[in-house]
């Protein structure tokens, strides 16, 4: 009897330890507008592989991820937001991208000039996964 307790107590550690290994979560921000905005970027995020869940807040304009560290990081998210439109804090979109997104949905975002977007971008994104 004692044996079997003892069987199932290490069964479920093992079981939890498999859930929480590898799993982070992480707050970051995203600009971004309405609930469209708020359906857009979560379906994103969590089209990455790895990413176990995405919430964002229309007005912090934070992002709750959890996801598997093992399968991604928070650069390759943050890409996939950008790229359908949405700016992050390390990760711009593009003005192309921004330009496509619905009239309510174009959040004010900081002005630059053209240089900041595209290729310097790209420029950027491999110098942090490198760091990794
Ligand atoms: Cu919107």
């Amino acid at each position: 009897m004692k044996t079997k307790v003892i069987k199932l107590v290490a069964l479920f550690m093992f079981g939890a330890f498999a859930v929480f290994a590898g799993n982070k979560t992480e707050k970051v921000k995203v600009y971004g507008n309405c609930d469209m905005c708020k359906a857009r970027i979560e379906k994103a995020a969590k089209a990455v592989d790895g990413v176990a869940s995405a919430n964002w807040d229309k007005k912090s304009k934070m992002i709750d991820l959890a996801y598997d560290d093992s399968k991604t990081d928070v650069h390759k998210v943050e890409m996939a937001i950008a790229k359908v439109g949405h700016d992050t804090e390390m990760h711009r979109a593009t003005d192309e991208a921004y330009n496509k997104l619905h009239g309510c949905c174009q959040y004010e975002r900081a002005k630059t000039d053209m240089k900041m977007d595209g290729k310097k971008d790209a420029k950027m994104d491999m110098k942090m996964d490198h760091k990794m």
